[in-house]
């Protein structure tokens, strides 16, 4: 049994993962559109860690026997004036999850649910990385600043982010499927 307000913060939380999901499929497509395509191919892996985000949460509550409810997402926004736009929002979205998994840990405490607390401190965890990933390349994008070279180099540097073995969202998995 998961306490009633824990419940529907974590429903929440599957949204805001979904978000997550939803937004930095909106920078695939900018970065893609910009010829970045390092990129949009970082972003597409960032894709697929959201997805497992939301369905670690997903898999708590049906584990515990609750009932999963997927909310509406939140419109969010689809253009950027500038890859250094689309990466400091990046890190402005993660801060923004990262305060949302405080408020939960904290709700988890307040409603003695401490079962919660393992998963809960994977997702403290891992939103260091989260925030740590996204603050470097927003500082490195600002950094190159208006040299094309240097950002063509990062977006090279880029696009050796390895996609997880069997990811849905490798454009590899899904070309082959279809041939
Ligand atoms: Fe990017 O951490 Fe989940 O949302």
């Amino acid at each position: 049994m998961i306490p009633a307000k824990v419940r529907a913060a974590m429903n929440e939380q599957i949204k805001h993962e979904m978000e997550s999901f939803y937004i930095y499929h909106s920078m695939v497509a900018y970065f893609a559109a910009q010829n970045l395509d390092g990129m949009a191919h970082w972003m597409r892996c960032q894709a697929h860690e959201e997805m497992v985000h939301a369905m670690k949460f997903f898999d708590h509550i049906l584990e515990r026997g609750e009932k999963v409810e997927l909310l509406d997402l939140r419109q969010l926004k689809t253009e950027w004036s500038s890859p250094l736009e689309a990466w400091q929002d990046a890190l402005e979205h993660e801060k923004f999850i990262t305060g949302k998994i405080h408020d939960l840990t904290k709700l988890a405490r307040d409603e003695d649910d401490f079962q919660a607390e393992p998963m809960l401190a994977w997702f403290n965890t891992e939103q260091i990385e989260e925030e740590a990933n996204a603050d470097r390349i927003a500082s490195q994008v600002e950094m190159v600043g208006e040299n094309k070279q240097g950002l063509l180099m990062l977006d090279k540097e880029l696009a050796a982010r390895v996609f997880p073995a069997g990811s849905p969202l490798d454009p590899a998995a899904y070309t082959a499927a279809s041939a």
